[in-house]
């Protein structure tokens, strides 16, 4: 996918509207349309990576830095102490449905395991 098309890349260029809570140099994060907790923020690079299967090993310092972001978003929303869960999907089976590498940040309320 052309990153004209894709509709991360749209919402990092604030071409698509989105509750942004980190916009840095490389990384945003913005509220998910549809959040499964009472915090669910996306994590997200500005460049277009499809997934993790398509990063590259010169990759690995943005990757950390998707992290980083999402530890801070939790911390900034309270979760730091009660706790919370990161999930990255991938391709089909893992339940990707956006072709943008994304971190799913999810907090605020006990989390079952193991996910279906
Ligand atoms: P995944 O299934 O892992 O690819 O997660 C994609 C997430 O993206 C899903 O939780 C819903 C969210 N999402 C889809 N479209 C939009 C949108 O237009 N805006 C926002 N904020 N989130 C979206």
């Amino acid at each position: 996918m052309r990153p004209e098309d894709c509709l991360f890349c749209k919402i990092a260029r604030g071409d698509v509207p989105a509750s942004l809570c980190h916009s840095g140099d490389e990384v945003v994060a913005f509220d998910d349309v549809n959040p499964q907790a009472p915090v669910h923020v996306l994590v997200i690079p500005r460049e277009h990576i499809t997934s993790l299967e398509h990063a590259r090993d010169d990759h690995r310092s943005l990757l950390g830095a998707l992290l980083v972001v999402a530890r801070d978003v939790a911390r900034t929303r309270g979760l730091a102490e009660s706790g919370y869960r990161t999930v990255i999907n991938i391709g089909d089976d893992g339940g990707q449905s956006v072709p943008h590498i994304h971190v799913h940040l999810l907090g605020g309320r006990s989390l079952s395991w193991p996910p279906g």
